[in-house]
């Protein structure tokens, strides 16, 4: 895909332009956010760039092996820290939520809403670019760069910080409109705008997503277990073969691609159906048979421009087998 960053030219870091400080007669957030719905973006904040807070539970995380396989997030910590270290003329981060559906039986398994409907990484990029280009428009000095998941980038924190939503005991970031079924994007600017304030943690008493986990991954303080977790055995472990007790977690739980239960439980999850983008919403869902029956060639057409191409389809083919085994044991 053709890069929408620009960060790679040399840069300055100019404080806020006077045509971002009052464009139009608007204050700085009417514009952001008019220009924001006006991309496809409707809930963005705004956070000023610094050190990432709570960078302590991300290290003991690591340190404790609960990231099972994921290497590049112990390679990559230093831009965690400070997303400075990975577009140094960064001085604000402007993050995007978008609503997808919320799964109506994610206890059958089979492949989770992210799955089912276009990769949002693509859509969230394209957003994000769109906007940043429009943000340049007569401010030849503006710099940006697109982050979405890929980067080293402490997502979930910066939309705190940026007042998009709180942190939920499954850990997702939970948005006061949409809910735990948002996906995020960010913008890192050269330039300095009003940061949002955070909110307060809404989620009082309930444990809804806890007692949803099928296989105890949850620890219940927003940190989970990739060990035990369906999302991460079916999308990230690279094994070509299950160990038996993944098999009966993933297979049990016929987790063909990601996992829905902690997230579709959350009380919050009310998004309105016009905010949800068009292409998030379900493709009709394929049988266990019909993705074995699968070649490369067809897996890449039945998939293309979703995220399971990226896992690509030995991985699916092992999470299918492991619930066609669980079946007939
Ligand atoms: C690795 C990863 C995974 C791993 C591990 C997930 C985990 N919970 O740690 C696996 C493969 C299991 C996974 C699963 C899923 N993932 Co994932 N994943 C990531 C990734 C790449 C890094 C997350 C990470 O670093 N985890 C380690 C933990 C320790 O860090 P953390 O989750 O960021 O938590 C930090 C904050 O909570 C912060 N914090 C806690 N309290 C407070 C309070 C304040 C005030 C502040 C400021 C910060 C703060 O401290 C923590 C440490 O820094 C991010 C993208 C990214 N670059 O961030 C996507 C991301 C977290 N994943 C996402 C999604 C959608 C999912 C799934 C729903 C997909 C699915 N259906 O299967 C599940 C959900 C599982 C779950 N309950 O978390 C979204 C989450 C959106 C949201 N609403 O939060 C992200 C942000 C991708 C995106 N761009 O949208 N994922
Ligand atoms: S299900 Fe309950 S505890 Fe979990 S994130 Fe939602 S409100 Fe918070
Ligand atoms: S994604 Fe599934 S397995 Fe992972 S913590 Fe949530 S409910 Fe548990």
């Amino acid at each position: 895909m053709k890069t929408q960053d620009n960060s790679a030219r040399s840069v300055s870091k100019p404080a806020l332009p006077a045509s971002l400080r009052q464009p139009d007669s608007l204050q700085p957030s009417a514009f952001l956010r008019n220009s924001a719905r006006s991309v496809g973006l409707p809930s963005i904040g705004v956070a000023a760039a610094g050190l990432a807070e709570r960078a302590d539970v991300f290290e003991s995380w690591l340190e404790s092996g609960r990231a099972a396989g994921l290497d590049y997030l112990r390679r990559h910590a230093a831009p965690r820290r400070d997303p400075r270290a990975l577009f140094p003329a960064a001085r604000s981060l402007l993050v995007a939520s978008l609503p997808y559906p919320v799964n109506p039986d994610p206890g059958a398994g089979g492949l989770a809403m992210l799955a089912r409907g276009r990769d949002y990484h693509l859509a969230l990029r394209e957003r994000l670019g769109a906007l940043a280009r429009r943000l340049a428009v007569g401010r030849p000095e503006l710099r940006w760069r697109v982050c979405v998941d890929s980067a080293p980038l402490a997502e979930r924190g910066w939309a705190v910080c940026a007042g998009l939503g709180w942190i939920g005991r499954q850990g997702q970031l939970v948005h006061p409109e949409y809910g735990a079924t948002v996906v995020l994007g960010t913008l890192l600017l050269n330039v300095e705008l009003p940061a949002d304030a955070p909110l307060a943690g809404r989620c009082g008493d309930c444990r809804r997503c806890l007692d949803a986990c099928p296989t105890g991954a949850l620890a219940g303080d927003g940190t989970l277990d990739c060990r035990r977790c369906l999302s991460y055995l079916s999308i990230e472990h690279k094994a070509a073969d299950f160990e038996p007790a993944d098999t009966a977690r993933v297979g049990g739980q016929q987790a063909w691609f990601g996992c829905d239960r902690c997230t579709a439980v959350c009380p919050w999850n009310r998004a309105p159906s016009a905010a949800i983008p068009a292409e998030f919403l379900p493709a009709p869902p394929p049988t266990a048979a019909a993705l074995l029956a699968l070649d490369e060639a067809g897996f890449a057409a039945r998939f293309a421009g979703t995220t399971v191409l990226r896992t690509g389809l030995a991985r699916l083919r092992r999470n299918v087998r492991a619930g066609s085994l669980n079946n007939t044991t």
